[in-house]
């Protein structure tokens, strides 16, 4: 049975929901950060040297990296053909396009405004320039996506939708997505899934 290091607040929250979609028998062992620094504790670091969650093990397969999970557990415990375009067709580089930049590119600038915003100081202004300007480049694009285009891969939700979820969420909760009407409906749309509203409450 697949093993999930949940850590409260964090985007372990993603292979919570991805079970929950699969409708797959899991364990979650739930790990709390520190409350003064809000870093994993140590209890993580046992299980893989870089403390972050998630991680999952499945038998000896011990894999960290969210997207990395999710294609893993589609991989393992699926026919192929759920909740991701077919392999090899257009739709299905956009799926794998949209997997990645929830880490790749849009988590750099959000993570970063987050940050900007818990602390109390003057301001770098080369750095919070680069910040807006990637900010705005990034959720204009998923602005205009979502405008033609139900979920990010296309017309089906996919595990894609999962990846992208979480940054979203962290981008509304720091006022990131005032104006961003399509991307403001679709967040109600995805969070309105029984398996979200089930994940939710494990995690
Ligand atoms: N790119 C990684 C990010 C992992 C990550 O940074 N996880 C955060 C929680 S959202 C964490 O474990 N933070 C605790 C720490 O850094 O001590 C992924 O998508 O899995």
């Amino acid at each position: 049975m697949i093993k999930v290091h949940h850590l409260n607040r964090s985007r372990s929250k993603r292979v919570i929901w991805l079970l929950e979609e699969l409708a797959l028998t899991y364990h979650v062992m739930y790990h709390q950060r520190d409350p003064k620094t809000q870093l994993a504790p140590d209890t993580l670091k046992a299980v893989h040297p870089l403390a972050k969650a998630p991680v999952i093990e499945d038998g000896d397969t011990v894999i960290c990296e969210s997207s990395v999970i999710l294609e893993y557990i589609l991989n393992t415990y699926t026919d192929g053909t759920q909740l991701r375009p077919a392999a090899n067709t257009p739709e299905y580089y956009k799926y794998l396009e949209w997997l990645n930049f929830a880490e790749g590119s849009l988590s750099l600038a959000v993570i970063s405004k987050l940050f900007i915003s818990m602390e109390e100081r003057a301001g770098d202004q080369a750095f919070d320039a680069y910040i807006a300007k990637e900010i705005a480049l990034n959720l204009d694009y998923v602005e205009t996506t979502l405008s033609k285009q139900n979920y990010f891969a296309g017309d089906e939700f996919s595990a894609a939708d999962i990846m992208m979820t979480i940054m979203l969420e962290i981008a509304q909760q720091i006022g990131l997505l005032e104006d961003k009407t399509h991307t403001l409906s679709y967040l109600d749309l995805v969070q309105s899934r029984a398996a979200y509203l089930h994940a939710a409450e494990k995690g």
